[in-house]
């Protein structure tokens, strides 16, 4: 297939008026009757609509049958020759039958679970009807929709219903990728919201029967998310209804159709009993971030799809935002650059390395990534920094006065900041068009009064760009006298150059500085420093951020020494004896310092310093520094552990979840000691699910959890979103020798639904975060799991490209294991009829 490129953008040569659809519901036959308005904006030009998989019934222009002597049909699209159109404004209606049932890619009107819905984004509306499938298209659409399903909705407002049928309109214009329809026997969480200009808006979840109990929480993440809009970016909502309906099977996470959000069911419901307080925090999330699409996403859209950093780097960061409100700010900054690092740095470090905005694609569903979404977020966080929180905000009235209802792009995002705030961008215009993630290195000089900071920054080549130029990165950076006191609060240096010195005047001793702080730069900083002076930064840097930085720089050190052969370090083993005296006074906070760097990023060190990372060895090292920590402090932790017992009523809200979280974190480090006796009285009593999983992993670490395993399935059975944690944990938690074999156990099990997207990541994505499991010399993990993409390929390929990452970090390992990756690669891609998703992500791997 040929790539798409930014470069060959052209616009649509025709405008669509309006869009009336008609849909006849029925599994396998579904009829759409279709009636554009369209008007030419460019005389000559034929009339191109994209269609997939549609057998054509009719095809009528101003309501004539058309000749077939005037269009083309092919498999992608239907095309009517200029010379049989009008001049002028004409209706096209097509009458096509689709068969949902079939449906298996989840792309376009498919079933699940008996109910009809639809997926849209990027391109499955081609898959419902013929229509200019792209962004920059926006109409406003009128549906009716005919079937005997008691709950029939679509995007916009309800205009009418009687048995059997129901209408809707939806009056802001809009991309196809936008629409949505759900038709089936469901049940609403009903409640209201009123705008802050008093308008009022009725809200409802819709859920299947038997589960409206666990929609609350997700209704109360709503109606916070409107304020929270209202209130810091003055975005009110633009309907009379917001509906959100879960889904069981879903390829993603969540849709932002217009008025009309689609959830994959683990994002939308929740008890104490069935999720995690992580759980809680995501499904809170991404309701606020598919809400925040209604202005960021929806009022104004992308003009094509390199454009989609635009919609999602900005929603990622305004529901980072959201969170960071409502919850702890220090906690979110380091959860998200946890995430970042183990997703982001790992992709642009790896062959899938692409910039935030990419120039070329083959299957836009693949570009769907942690550049676009997180480190699109990053950019608009550095934006923010540079031109502060009123040049943000003055920015942002400008783009929604200025953009709203048009498909934009990554220049009118960057002209409305140049506009509002007077500032040139065109050198940080790069973090938008290069790939690949800085190094920044310090040196430092001290001269008795002054004392300089000298940057220098590289960025490694990335496929496709093998050189880089320097970018803008604001580094905020604070200096520390020697007893702890900040001598020079936090301030902003920006870097422009390759290489760049920073003066501090007038200083009575040499300072210890805290550089990036709150990790003001999404890049790796390569500083020498002492060991002394790290724990020094971890028990006194006033910027929560790189205090926790410190220690976790200190433990990664220590854990790639271990690596080597060394013994645990004894100032480290000291520091977290600190660590666990203060962790109750900020519990979430001391959750996160107490907890060990994972072998994915301890792999990852490794290979930056040179040496081909061992997973067996890290695995071992990782354990043996768990257990020093744990025998050096095992009266503070039983202490910590026995405090953070809530024994009041369930409360999903941060600070519960964050002494949970320091709960469970001593429960991991006194595991190895007491041979997992703590876990297996938790695992029965507890009675949240946040604190039974944690003892199952326990359990399943010291390999006693046969039982409890048992019991769990026997008090789950029935819940599938349960089941999916019940086939992970086994798998996640495996030791690397029994990971593989327990995967295909499980895979032989008559509930391992695969053709479920949520069961298949819970076992396969265990396995590969399973990382001295996945990578076990045999190859076993790996042969396993491209078994299994082989398989899923044909009736998924979205799932099954997006779960081939697993393999993007084969450049990293040794000779051995990078053969044995490669060669499964090449397997896949040996496949005969290979989707376009998958084969173009395994070409990328094997570039
Ligand atoms: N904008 C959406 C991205 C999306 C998606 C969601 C569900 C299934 C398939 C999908 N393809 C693209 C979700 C979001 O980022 O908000
Ligand atoms: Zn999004």
């Amino acid at each position: 297939p040929q790539p798409k490129r930014l470069a060959d953008y052209t616009p649509y040569p025709f405008r669509v008026d309006q869009v009336a659809l008609t849909f006849r519901l029925a599994p396998c036959a579904t009829q759409v009757l279709a009636r554009l308005d369209l008007t030419p904006q460019s005389p000559g030009a034929d009339l191109r609509l994209d269609g997939e998989g549609l057998r054509l019934l009719a095809l009528r222009l101003d309501g004539h049958a058309l000749p077939p002597a005037d269009y083309t049909l092919t498999e992608t699209g239907l095309t009517i020759a200029a010379r049989a159109l009008p001049a002028a404004a004409f209706v096209l209606e097509s009458e096509v039958e689709i068969d949902p049932a079939a449906n298996t890619a989840l792309e376009g009107l498919y079933m699940s679970g008996g109910m009809f819905c639809t997926q849209c984004e990027a391109e499955g509306f081609r898959h419902i009807t013929f229509y200019p499938d792209r962004p920059d298209v926006m109409a406003p659409f009128r549906v009716r929709i005919e079937s005997d399903l008691p709950v029939l909705l679509s995007n916009g407002n309800p205009v009418a219903q009687g048995t059997g049928w129901a209408e809707w309109h939806d009056p802001w214009p809009k991309p196809a990728y936008l629409f949505a329809l759900v038709a089936g026997d469901l049940v609403a969480l009903r409640d209201r919201f009123t705008t802050a200009s008093g308008r009022s808006v009725d809200l409802a979840i819709w859920v299947r029967r038997g589960d409206e109990a666990r929609c609350g929480f997700a209704m109360e993440a709503l109606k916070r998310s409107m304020r929270w809009d209202e209130e810091a970016y003055g975005r009110e909502y633009d309907l009379d209804v917001f509906n959100i309906v879960a889904v069981d099977d879903f390829n993603m996470g969540a849709m932002e159709n217009k008025g009309l959000n689609i959830f994959n069911s683990k994002l939308v419901l929740a008890s104490p009993e069935t999720a995690t307080d992580a759980d809680y925090e995501r499904i809170e999330s991404v309701i606020a971030h598919e809400y925040f699409h209604n202005w960021t996403g929806n009022r104004i859209t992308c003009r094509d799809w390199f454009q989609l950093c635009l919609k999602e780097g900005l929603t990622v960061y305004r529901d980072q935002q959201f969170t960071s409100d409502i919850r702890s700010a220090a906690v979110k900054r380091i959860e998200d650059v946890l995430a970042l690092r183990a997703r982001q740095f790992r992709e642009d470090q790896g062959p899938l390395a692409h910039p935030v905005r990419p120039e070329s694609y083959i299957e836009i569903n693949n570009f769907y990534t942690a550049t676009v979404y997180e480190k699109g977020a990053e950019v608009v966080g550095m934006l923010r920094r540079l031109v502060g929180d009123d040049g943000y905000r003055r920015a942002l009235d400008l783009y929604f006065d200025r953009h709203d209802g048009q498909a934009a792009t990554i220049e009118d995002w960057l002209t409305v900041f140049e506009h509002a705030t007077g500032r040139d961008l065109t050198q940080f215009k790069r973090w938008y068009s290069e790939a690949g993630t800085p190094r920044l290195r310090v040196t430092e000089d001290w001269d008795g009064s002054r004392y300089t900071l000298t940057f220098t920054q590289e960025t490694p080549p990335t496929p496709g760009q093998p050189v880089k130029t320097p970018r803008v990165i604001p580094i905020a950076v604070g200096l520390l006298g020697q007893n702890g006191d900040e001598v020079v609060p936090t301030r902003l240096l920006e870097m422009t150059e390759a290489s760049q010195s920073f003066a501090f005047e007038g200083l009575a001793a040499r300072p210890v500085p805290s550089i990036l702080r709150g990790f003001s730069a999404p890049v790796v900083l390569e500083r020498e420093t002492t060991q002394a002076e790290r724990a020094f930064l971890f028990a006194h840097d006033t910027d929560p951020f790189n205090r926790w930085e410190a220690g976790r720089s200190l433990a990664r050190s220590a854990l790639m020494a271990m690596v080597g052969g060394a013994a645990p370090d004894p100032d480290l083993i000291a520091a977290y004896g600190r660590v666990l005296a203060d962790a109750p006074a900020d519990p979430a906070f001391g959750a996160l310092c107490l907890r060990l760097p994972s072998e994915d990023e301890i792999a990852t060190a490794l290979h930056a310093a040179g040496t081909p990372p061992d997973p067996a060895e890290i695995h071992g090292a990782r354990a043996r520094l768990t257990h020093a920590i744990a025998t050096a402090h095992e009266g503070a932790l039983q202490a910590v552990f026995a405090a953070m017992a809530d024994p009041g009523p369930f409360s999903p809200d941060a600070a519960p979840a964050g002494r949970r979280a320091l709960r469970m974190a001593c429960l991991g480090l006194l595991n190895r000691l007491d041979n997992g006796a703590r876990a297996e009285r938790l695992c029965d009593a507890a009675t949240t699910m946040t604190e039974r999983l944690a003892a199952l992993a326990c359990l399943i670490e010291m390999n006693r959890a046969a039982g409890a395993l048992a019991r769990f399935r026997d008090g789950f059975a029935h819940d599938r979103l349960v089941m999916d944690k019940w086939f992970m944990v086994q798998v996640l938690h495996a030791a690397p020798d029994l990971a593989a074999e327990t995967a295909a156990h499980l895979a032989a099990l008559p509930d391992f639904d695969w053709k479920n997207p949520n069961r298949f990541r819970a076992l396969m994505g265990g396995l590969a975060a399973n990382h001295a499991g996945f990578h076990h010399a045999s190859g076993a993990g790996y042969r396993f799991y491209a078994d299994w993409l082989i398989r899923l390929d044909p009736i998924n390929p979205q799932t099954t490209a997006r779960m081939s990452t697993a393999f993007e970090t084969w450049p990293r390992y040794d000779a051995h294991r990078q053969a044995l990756m490669r060669a499964e690669l090449g397997r896949i891609s040996a496949q005969p009829g290979l989707s376009r998703d998958t084969g173009e992500m395994v070409a990328r791997l094997l570039a």
